[in-house]
């Protein structure tokens, strides 16, 4: 045993189902950690006695302490804003009015490819140090707003720099097929281009942990979905989607049937999309930003998703359009009140969920022996709060990898 730290003083919210009870709380709780993981955790009475002499004790001064939190859904790297589209939509126009008009996701498309590689880092790094600062120690960034090769890569490569920059794990999707390009009339013909010219690029030089579409009328459809998939799987690169957002496309459950990590949005899941779901043990991403932004009314099915036993992510899908979502603790509020999850489902969903949603699981969502030591400690009274405060922000301190990273105050 030569454990480094020991943290003492601690109520611990593992959120690990194997301890049985709400939160897998362990109070009064001990935590140590060596080589940058958890090597032990227990209540303080059954710490062995004969601790090394050498490890450092720090007391946690009775705060709570979660996994560290992970956003497993955002767009993080864009350029330019779409506030001015705000304003359009408080007129009465709509999303996908907009988007059809060549607003929306094209006006972002443009912004980002205008944007140097430099511009687009510093506008993202921004961002990542609001949710780092909230205790987000893991982060999925998608491309998308580029549409072209080169600016496709350039989001990728800016993701790839944040995750190595900062003390954030980061895991980088493509989404090359997040509407069609200016440059193409034909959905077909750019899946195509995307499979051939693209995904070969993106995949040789390593800039992709999973291939994402969105399966929508203003995306791509069912056909064209299976067609990327396919693509995806012949260069080894795990999917996921977004489905059934604004209507019910059955995107999901294609999804589900590549073996996808999760399934996002779902708003107008129907049984069928729940039961292939649950089948195929596919994670289901509500975004709670997206729904309150666009004021959506059609709520996603959370209790059949619960009944079926599909586990339930909860992200922010920060992105300048739809979700212009800076906070994830806002989002657990949002989950809570808009979805009616519980304060606990909503913590799950940003930690042991959220690491299955991303093929992280067992390394990081839970504190278990074995796993990273991506921690943050709380000045909360119970793990509720997380979800409960509008706009607060309760973190204490944030340690990666076993290292503190930020301590506030
Ligand atoms: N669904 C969304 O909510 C975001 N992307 C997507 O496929 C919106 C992206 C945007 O409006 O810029
Ligand atoms: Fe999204």
């Amino acid at each position: 045993m030569s454990w480094d730290t020991l943290l003492t003083g601690v109520r611990l919210a593992t959120m690990d189902p194997a301890r049985g009870c709400a939160y897998g709380a362990i109070e009064d709780g001990a935590l140590a950690i060596e080589d940058g993981r958890i090597a032990w955790l227990g209540s303080r009475v059954e710490l062995p006695g004969d601790l090394p002499s050498e490890v450092e004790v720090v007391d946690g001064e009775g705060r709570w302490v979660t996994p560290g939190l992970i956003d497993c859904h955002t767009h993080l790297v864009y350029g330019g804003s779409r506030a001015g589209e705000f304003e359009l939509r408080l007129q009465g126009a709509s999303y996908e009015e907009i988007a059809r008009r060549g607003g929306g996701i094209l006006s972002t498309v443009e912004a980002t490819r205008a944007s140097s590689e430099q511009e687009l880092y510093e506008s993202a790094a921004r961002r990542l140090q609001r949710f780092l600062a909230e205790g987000v120690t893991g982060i999925e960034i998608k491309s998308g707003y580029g549409l072209e090769f080169d600016s496709e890569l350039r989001q990728l490569r800016v993701a790839r720099r944040l995750g190595e920059t900062y003390p954030v794990t980061v895991s980088k999707t493509f989404l090359g097929a997040h509407t069609l390009p200016p440059e193409f009339e034909d959905g077909d013909a750019y899946i195509d281009y995307l499979c051939d010219q693209m995904l070969p690029a993106v995949a040789s030089e390593q800039l992709a942990d999973a291939v994402d579409v969105f399966c929508e009328s203003i995306g791509f459809n069912l056909a064209q979905v299976e067609k990327l998939f396919s693509a995806a799987r012949d260069h080894g690169l795990p999917v996921k989607i977004h489905a059934e957002q604004l209507s019910n496309m059955g995107g999901a459950a294609a999804a589900a049937g590549w073996g996808a990590l999760s399934a996002d949005h779902l708003e107008y899941l129907d049984d069928q999309g729940v039961a292939a779901l649950a089948a195929s043990g596919a994670v289901a991403v509500l975004l709670p930003g997206a729904f309150y932004f666009l004021r959506e009314t059609q709520l996603p099915p959370v209790q059949a998703l619960r009944d079926a036993g599909v586990p339930i992510a909860v992200a922010s899908d920060c992105n300048p359009g739809s979700s212009p979502a800076e906070s994830l603790l806002l989002m657990l509020n949002m989950a809570c009140t808009l979805f009616r999850l519980t304060p606990e489902e909503a913590l799950a969903g940003v930690t042991r969920n959220a690491a299955h949603a991303l093929g992280w699981k067992q390394e990081r969502g839970v504190i278990a022996a074995g796993a990273c030591a991506d921690l943050v400690l709380w000045d909360i009274e119970h793990p509720a709060e997380l979800a409960y405060f509008l706009g607060g922000n309760p973190c204490h301190q944030v340690v990666v990898a076993g290292e503190t990273v930020l301590r506030h105050g």
